[in-house]
């Protein structure tokens, strides 16, 4: 059933358990509005303007707020994106619409080049695609999707046409991406880490001669402020790593970034748990993905727990070490459920002790050490709070028991997404609008946050418990 025009004419209180002084009713069909405007026909871009073409954690964000609106759109959007998946199993990052001129966002498909340059990798030949990727939010954002109606999921034959794909995209990742031998995967780009411009790239990114400034036309200024974008020279170094991929054919395993992430491999941990519940749906027993889930979360312990920094840290595989840096991602493993206790207890200090400041100094989670060298309130990822991670820390807080925590996060999510039009970022500190508005995650989230679920299992997080496996 679509519930999009019931959402836009029934008065919200039925439907929506949440508090009004927080959140002003018309934050639900605001972030309706946004979704139904950002929707191209077959998925939703992140903005009109900055981001005019289908992203692939974005869609899986979007399809778990998109599923209470309309569960056939959020299939759909998924589907979408895994009929772009390469033959070799990566889900690219971007799926281009044709109709968008070229000169619409840069890196365009001329760049990419993935039919030809992608084609020994099993680049589909009938859709134009990036050959990085992104995080693995998507057996996760399918479950969801599913849970919200399993029948017109079991009639439409959802999972069982997504099951083989997003097991596909994972035996990529664990089979081409081990980079480092530790059992975790790498990224390769900045970009496919999704958090493009933290300062935990600084010191793996120095490394990296930057392309020409003149060799290519940023269209990203044509939308945003500078001050809120990444630099040039930033820029040109995410040019260079990205065409060296491309013109090694998108072969993994010689590029010069390579960096094992906490929030990737995290991703991709609560992904396996989705699978084995996925598996277990169909009719198999879903063991293997538990097991497997279990082993990446006891490899993400031993190799990126930094006991001094109380979190997560970014490893670098090329040079061998640690990277003393304190991003947002190194918190994201919060939303584990098989996460040691005494490291859940030390990660929510962290998240709210000086660092964070959750709680205290700030409304929503920074994506970036408060007291780091390189904080900026509003430059990209260097400071300023996402909607997507502050969502993410919300789950985990909840799913660990720190329900007052979680209320919080949630009316400040909420506030702030309503508060500033759907922002892409905000600074953390005043939640001043940064970057875009009537971002589609943003819009997505929100309303994730506002549906009435069963309580106990607000996020369908127990259902995918490592301990709860049959
Ligand atoms: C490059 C689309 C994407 C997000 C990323 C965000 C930004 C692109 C860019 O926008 O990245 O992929 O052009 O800066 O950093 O997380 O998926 O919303």
């Amino acid at each position: 059933m679509d519930r999009t025009a019931q959402l836009t004419t029934r008065p919200a209180g039925r439907e929506i358990a949440y508090d009004p002084s927080a959140a002003p009713p018309s934050v639900q069909v605001r972030a309706a509005q946004v979704l139904e405007a950002n929707w191209t026909g077959r998925s939703t871009v992140p903005s009109r303007g900055l981001y005019p073409h289908q992203w692939s954690w974005d869609s899986a964000f979007i399809a778990i707020g998109l599923r209470h609106l309309s569960p056939l759109r959020a299939q759909t959007e998924l589907e979408t994106l895994l009929a772009a998946q390469w033959g070799d199993g990566r889900i690219p990052h971007i799926v281009f619409n044709p109709s968008v001129p070229l000169d619409a966002y840069f890196p365009s498909p001329d760049f990419w080049r993935s039919s030809a340059a992608g084609r020994a990798a099993g680049a589909p030949g009938t859709v134009q695609t990036s050959g990085i990727v992104q995080p693995p939010v998507h057996a996760l954002a399918a479950w969801l999707v599913h849970l919200a109606d399993p029948g017109l999921s079991r009639a439409r034959g959802f999972l069982r046409r997504a099951h083989p794909r997003l097991a596909a995209w994972h035996r990529y990742l664990l089979g081409r991406r081990d980079l480092g031998g530790a059992g975790l995967v790498s990224v390769v780009h900045p970009w496919e880490q999704g958090m493009d411009n933290s300062p935990c790239w600084d010191r793996p990114l120095s490394r990296v001669a930057p392309a020409p400034a003149r060799s290519f036309r940023r269209a990203d200024l044509d939308h945003g402020t500078p001050e809120d974008r990444p630099t040039d020279l930033d820029y040109g170094r995410y040019v260079r790593l990205a065409a060296d991929y491309r013109d090694g054919g998108y072969a993994d395993g010689r590029g010069e970034f390579a960096v094992e992430d906490p929030a990737f491999n995290a991703l991709l941990i609560a992904s396996e748990h989705a699978l084995a519940r996925i598996a277990q749906e169909l009719g198999a027993s879903g063991r293997e993905h538990a097991a497997r889930a279990e082993r990446l979360t006891a490899a993400l312990v031993q190799r990126l727990w930094d006991p001094a920094a109380g979190m997560f840290l970014c490893r670098d595989v090329r040079a061998g070490e640690p990277i003393p840096e304190r991003g947002v991602s190194g918190l994201i493993p919060l939303l584990l459920p098989g996460l040691p206790r005494d490291l859940v207890a030390t990660l929510v200090r962290t998240l709210c002790g000086p660092h964070f400041g959750l709680g205290g100094t700030t409304r929503l989670v920074p994506s970036y050490d408060l007291l780091g060298a390189a904080f900026d309130a509003h430059r990209y990822w260097r400071g300023p709070a996402w909607f997507n991670t502050s969502w993410l820390l919300e789950r985990g807080l909840r799913l660990h028991g720190e329900r007052g925590r979680a209320d919080a996060l949630r009316r400040g999510i909420l506030h702030t997404a309503g508060a500033s039009g759907f922002a892409e970022y905000v600074d953390p500190y005043t939640a001043r609008a940064c970057g875009t508005t009537g971002f589609g995650w943003t819009a997505a989230l929100a309303l994730d946050l506002l549906h009435d679920r069963p309580s106990g299992d607000r996020n369908g997080l127990t259902a995918i418990k490592g301990g709860d496996r049959g």
